[in-house]
């Protein structure tokens, strides 16, 4: 999504996360994507690598330009990262890995906690910090998944009517779909 918001070129490869290449190991010291080798230097975590990707690349600034946005626009981004990505892994993978039903049903609680929280933050906003920024494309990644427990009804987003909205405007964008 960063790339094609910035108008940046690029050429996609898959990469078989159950059977790791040697090259793909020796780029990514985790073993994960996404990784960004940068002049012999591996770059790694999402956040970290969008960031980068905003501030070398040409076209529209996708962090806000105040400081102070700018870090609450970090604030949500980490909020992804520490919250939001763990109780949507534990709520949704968790099941599917045979977590106990007491793990499990903490993960939903936790869940319902967050997006109550994104629920707050998004009253009143079309996005969750000024313009469409990477505070949002942290959460972006994780929707189609968040889609299919809506249609398992492991989560009822109907009851979160803001986030709902913002789910819908995000994935609307071009980049958004040309992610897919
Ligand atoms: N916090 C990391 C998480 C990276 C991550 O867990 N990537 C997954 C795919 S979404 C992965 O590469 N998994 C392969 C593995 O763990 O073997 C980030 O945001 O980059």
């Amino acid at each position: 999504m960063v790339l094609r918001e910035k108008g940046v070129e690029f050429e996609t490869y898959e990469v078989d996360l159950s059977n790791k290449s040697d090259e793909f190991l020796a780029a990514s010291p985790t073993g994960k994507v996404p990784v960004v080798v940068v002049d012999g230097d591996s770059l790694y975590e999402s956040n970290v690598v969008n960031q980068y990707l905003d501030e070398v690349a040409d076209g529209v600034s996708l962090l806000p330009a105040d400081p102070k946005h700018r870090a609450h626009a970090r604030v949500w981004m980490a909020f992804a990262d520490d919250k939001f990505f763990p109780a949507l892994f534990g709520a949704g993978i968790g099941r599917e890995r045979g977590y106990s039903e007491e793990k499990i049903s903490e993960a939903d609680g936790k869940l319902a906690a967050i997006l109550n929280d994104l629920e707050k933050r998004l009253d009143g906003r079309d996005y969750l910090v000024g313009e469409f920024s990477l505070a949002d494309i942290a959460y972006a990644g994780n929707f189609a998944r968040l889609r299919e427990m809506e249609e398992k009804r492991i989560v009822p987003l109907e009851e979160y009517p803001n986030v709902r909205v913002w789910i819908s405007r995000v994935e609307s964008r071009e980049s958004y779909k040309a992610a897919l």
